[in-house]
């Protein structure tokens, strides 16, 4: 499986080896997602966890913000797993860091990566700084699941229904529904179907259900889209924004949902969208369809990512901060 993407085969099999024995030897495990977990990291944290429990360890999983699990992934932590920051171990004796390019990710649990005994970072973001004692990152990997998976393997690990829908979760959410699946990807799917994974409840659970406001909030931010076509070296740039006001009682779901609508414009290479996160300061999420590199531009502003897909935080002005990115965009590879 690993053949099509990891650059060193034989690093590679080394940095599992190391994190197998290492996971395998843990009697106590916290495993910690970024900030504002996404399926890809609350499935791999609760996907192992799951099965480290099912080994005999003692396991908790956590992520810094929100208070809350998002309501759309409560339906992945079957065993209660998780858990708030502040009961999360002051030294844990292993802590794996999933689907985390730095430690400022883990917002207010990043302290434990110096407290840990041992730090596996298990990450497939191009921009990951290898900011643990031991690491299985792969930029080529479609998502963190499918790391985790292969660790699985190499513990010998059988997977059960909950482990494969925390799995699957990740895997539909980060490849776009399977549109940017390898074909190895497609066979690990069809692993987890037969362990049980219902890709249709997954799906709608994750993907399909809002409340009625969502309704409302996109009639205001789509209403105020616009379109650049020179902008992104003349291969055009769609942005909106997303003000507070406008979401006031809805979910990080409703919100992230934006951008995946803005980008459906044929005319522009590159969406952008503003996320009021307080006064002049800003979240901002960037997807491209194919040529262009917006990592590039995310990480010059701070931020970080994939190729096609990445964000950054800024303050400013909504203009301001459209600026930058019109700048960064500018000087960004295209591919
Ligand atoms: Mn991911």
């Amino acid at each position: 499986m690993m053949t099509d993407r990891a650059q060193d085969r034989e690093l590679w099999g080394r940095e599992l080896g190391a994190a197998a024995k290492l996971v395998d030897s843990a009697t106590d495990v916290t495993l910690v997602a970024h900030v504002h977990p996404d399926a890809d990291a609350l499935g791999s944290a609760l996907a192992l966890g799951l099965a480290l429990r099912r080994r005999g360890a003692a396991v908790w999983v956590s992520f810094g913000a929100p208070a809350q699990t998002p309501d759309s992934l409560r339906g992945l932590d079957v065993a209660d797993l998780i858990v708030p920051p502040d009961q999360v171990p002051e030294r844990p004796e292993l802590l794996v860091a999933v689907d985390t390019g730095s430690r400022s990710r883990l917002g207010c649990l990043s302290g434990r990566v110096d407290t840990a005994s041992a730090v596996l970072v298990i990450d497939h973001h191009a921009t990951n700084e290898r900011f643990g004692t031991h690491h299985l990152v792969d930029p080529g990997a479609e998502a963190t699941v499918v790391l985790v998976l292969e660790l699985l393997d190499a513990l010998e690990v059988g997977l059960d229904e909950p482990m494969a829908r925390c799995l699957y979760a990740g895997l539909v959410t980060d490849t776009s529904c399977f549109r940017r699946a390898a074909p190895g990807t497609h066979v690990l799917a069809a692993r987890l179907l037969a362990a049980g994974a219902d890709p249709n409840a997954i799906a709608r659970e994750l993907l399909d259900t809002h409340p009625f406001g969502w309704l409302a909030m996109l009639g205001a931010v789509l209403g105020r889209a616009r379109l650049e076509p020179a902008a992104a070296r003349g291969l055009g740039l769609v942005h909106t924004t997303v003000l507070l006001a406008d979401v006031a009682d809805l979910r990080d779901e409703e919100v992230g949902s934006v951008v995946d609508l803005v980008r459906t414009a044929s005319e522009a290479e590159v969406a952008a969208v503003l996320k009021e996160t307080g006064p002049d300061r800003w979240s901002v999420s960037l997807r491209a369809r194919q040529r262009l590199d917006v990592s590039a531009a995310a990480a010059e502003l701070g931020g970080g990512g994939h190729r096609l897909a990445a964000g950054f935080a800024a303050e400013g002005t909504a203009e301001d901060v459209l600026g930058a990115l019109r700048a960064a965009l500018h000087r960004a590879p295209t591919v």
